[in-house]
């Protein structure tokens, strides 16, 4: 079965087959397509000339630490450091490439015209183009300074309580049978990032079933990283159908069958990045059969986005809790980064949610096991700020709307997007636009295009077509059509 990457051939180093790890197929050279963001491809063609004396495995760890060929290092010191330093410890260490998502905002940054646009990382942003602080969150936030009782103590290595039952709460719902049967553990992690990475190593280190973990093609592109290095073995499952622009169920579900019982399955729960593709309740249904039925695998789910699909928490946790109240276990990553505005305060939780009340208890001790000498502990302020939200009803109902507002306003532009598109009577099919859910547009544009995009018209995306939707406005959507427009003219997909 093959599965076929957009853009030009990549290089044996990252073919793999959706039924095999990326090291045993690093290491089979296996003849299949991997589609990873194409910026990602980028860095890992270059990385095919280092020394014929490093094994495949040594060359894939080299990607894991984000290496570049030493040629490549060359050229960028002397551009970068005139004097070469020869007598250093550390003269060996290779240039890394920029991170695909977070390394556009570096260019950006780097870029003097006034006109410049991001819509790369997901980050949520005004009709003025400003970052948006929540006025339940300022509110919040005073009540907590003014605190007397206010103090920088470390909290304990699972964070505040209060944060983890209310966050527990949130993705699960507060009637959930397992949150009452106390067979869930709740642990505040580093925003989505560190939950996601605590659980990997969790799995890595206790889990019982298969230390493999299934994620979606495409994924975010951290996930490709997060999991290989907490120790789990990395495979990916059929997702997006680029001719269809939606969900490939049938490959996702052919998939999921023909992987091993009792390995792990990383699910979106809603608002999937980056093609905004999600399955239909229905869908999910047929999912949950083939995980709980069919195969003993084990569902982790990365809630990124809760409220930001479709407005409304209880929607976007649909799938999540449909997994929970089968009764099977689960594990949840959330993050409060986008649907409260906490990015630099890295908020989030790791829940695990498992069959008895005695394994609960056992698993939180060894998930401290796992974060102690990894970070010790959280850090409070972000934590604190979520509680006093999460526990005050008049701030709750008051985030509820402000979060309502984020969503409808992308809602929004993708309407505007659409029209404008149409108005210009740009070639092809947008109809995705409308029909894409959550921050991000996967617009089919290719890197040719995305290139052109950046070069002429100043505007910034991933180079595998994605956009945040969040960062537009009905000031920089013209500017936006005028630029797909013209590469879409210019540049056939
Ligand atoms: N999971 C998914 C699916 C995400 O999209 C992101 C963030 C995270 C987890 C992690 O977020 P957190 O650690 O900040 O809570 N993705 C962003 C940012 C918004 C990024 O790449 O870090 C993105 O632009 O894709």
């Amino acid at each position: 079965m093959m599965i076929r990457g957009v853009g030009r051939k990549v290089p044996s180093l990252l073919r793999l087959s959706s039924s095999s790890s990326y090291t045993s197929a690093l290491a089979a050279g296996r003849n299949s397509w991997i589609h990873t963001p194409s910026i990602e491809r980028e860095a890992v063609d270059e990385r095919i000339d280092v020394p014929a004396s490093l094994s495949r495995g040594a060359r894939f760890q080299g990607f894991l630490r984000g290496e570049v060929p030493r040629r490549h290092m060359s050229a960028v010191a002397t551009e970068t450091h005139p004097s070469v330093s020869t007598d250093s410890f550390f003269s060996h260490v290779q240039q890394a490439p920029e991170d695909p998502i977070l390394g556009i905002t570096v260019a950006y940054n780097n870029d003097p015209n006034p006109a410049k646009v991001n819509l790369g990382v997901g980050a949520y942003r005004t009709e003025e183009g400003k970052p948006l602080l929540l006025t339940v969150l300022q509110k919040a936030e005073e009540t907590l300074l003014a605190k007397e009782s206010r103090n920088k103590e470390y909290l304990g290595i699972t964070g505040i309580p209060e944060f983890n039952k209310l966050s527990a709460q949130l993705i699960l719902g507060s009637d959930c049978p397992a949150i009452a049967e106390k067979r869930v553990s709740t642990v505040q992690c580093l925003s989505g990032t560190g939950s996601l990475r605590v659980g990997g190593e969790f799995l890595a280190r206790h889990y019982g079933g298969q230390k493999i973990i299934y994620v979606p093609v495409p994924t975010w592109g951290n996930h490709l990283k997060i999991f290989p290095l907490a120790g789990l073995e990395t495979r990916t499952y059929r997702y997006y159908d680029p001719k269809t622009k939606g969900l490939d169920y049938a490959g996702m579900v052919e998939d999921l069958r023909a992987a091993p019982s009792g390995a792990v399955v990383l699910l979106h729960a809603c608002a999937h990045n980056p093609t905004g593709v999600d399955p239909t309740q229905e869908q999910w249904e047929g999912i949950r059969r083939v995980i709980r039925e069919e195969k003993q695998l084990l569902p982790f789910f990365d809630s990124a986005y809760q409220g930001f699909a479709s407005g409304s928490l209880d929607t976007d946790a649909w799938a999540v809790r449909r997994f929970v109240n089968d009764g099977g276990e689960v594990f949840v990553a959330q993050s409060y980064a986008k649907n409260m505005g906490l990015y630099g305060e890295r908020v989030g939780a790791l829940s695990v949610i498992v069959k008895g009340a005695d394994v609960a208890t056992r698993v939180e001790s060894q998930l401290k096991q796992v974060i102690r000498p990894m970070y010790s502990s959280p850090p409070t302020h972000g934590a604190a700020i979520v509680a006093s939200i999460l526990a005050d009803k008049d701030l709750l109902e008051e985030w509820k709307v402000e979060l309502k507002g984020m969503a409808d306003r992308i809602i929004s532009m993708r309407h505007q997007l659409f029209d404008a598109l149409k108005e210009r009577k740009t070639p092809g099919n947008w109809d995705h636009i409308l029909n894409q859910i959550g921050m991000f547009t996967f617009t089919g544009l290719n890197k040719e295009q995305v290139e052109y995009m950046r070069r002429e018209h100043h505007i910034y995306m991933t180079l595998d077509g994605r956009i945040s939707m969040a960062g537009l406005s009905s000031r920089t959507v013209p500017q936006l059509a005028d630029a797909i427009h013209s590469a879409v003219t210019k540049f056939s997909s």
